[in-house]
């Protein structure tokens, strides 16, 4: 397909997947994330209940996803380091907006970029994003790197999810009526790259 054309695959009202949308600039975005890990290097978030998630994570942005002992939250400062978060490189804000718009949301001004990355092995259990302010803000994901099934649940968490491969430089808009969709990543397999990564772009705050 001529980067002129679009590859616009709507999911459900409210979420499009645009297959292939960030394939061109894959490489910079992967160079961008090792330069935010060297200041925020990925960890292991504990969740409430006491277990080590098996994604690891960090942010970058105004805001950061955080969970401990203490709860889920969005936080301007890295628990590990004491300082604020890695700015938002101006490609990662721009790459955004160009998907949100593509898929219909005119104007999205993400504060928060959560970079989850999965080793073979990793995966994420149903779950809802509700820790933030404003859920009329679509969000937007990024995946880089190996292939990832994609777990797409309903309103609530015993709908059977539907089951979406997602490959390095598939972007997903989830807004509107999608936005509160229970979701998650079943097991990465092993494969060409050492791991997945994804960006999910979000207005925290
Ligand atoms: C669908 N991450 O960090 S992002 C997360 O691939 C998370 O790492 C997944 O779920 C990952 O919270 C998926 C895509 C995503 C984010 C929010 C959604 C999908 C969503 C909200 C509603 C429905
Ligand atoms: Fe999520």
């Amino acid at each position: 397909m001529r980067s002129s054309e679009q590859n616009i695959e709507s999911l459900e009202p409210g979420a499009v997947l645009l297959r292939g949308f960030a394939n061109g600039e894959a490489a910079s975005l992967l160079d961008e994330i090792e330069r935010i890990a060297d200041a925020a290097p990925f960890r292991n978030m504990v969740t409430p209940g006491g277990f080590a998630m098996s994604v690891a994570m960090t942010n970058c942005g105004a805001f950061g996803w955080i969970t401990d002992r203490k709860g889920y939250r969005y936080g301007d400062i890295d628990p590990d380091s004491g300082k604020t978060w890695p700015a938002m490189p101006e490609a990662f804000r721009d790459l955004a907006r160009r998907a949100a718009e593509t898929a219909g949301f005119v104007g999205f001004a993400p504060d928060s970029c959560l970079i989850n990355r999965y080793v073979p092995g990793a995966k994420m259990s149903l779950h809802q994003d509700k820790d933030e302010t404003d859920f009329a803000a679509p969000i937007v994901s990024v995946s880089l790197g190996l292939p990832g099934i994609f777990l797409w649940g309903g309103a609530k968490r015993s709908d059977r999810p539907r089951r979406l491969r997602l490959e390095s430089g598939d972007v997903v808009v989830w807004g509107g009526p999608a936005r509160l969709r229970f979701h998650g990543v079943d097991t990465v397999a092993e494969g060409e790259a050492p791991c997945r990564y994804n960006l999910t772009f979000r207005k925290a705050k």
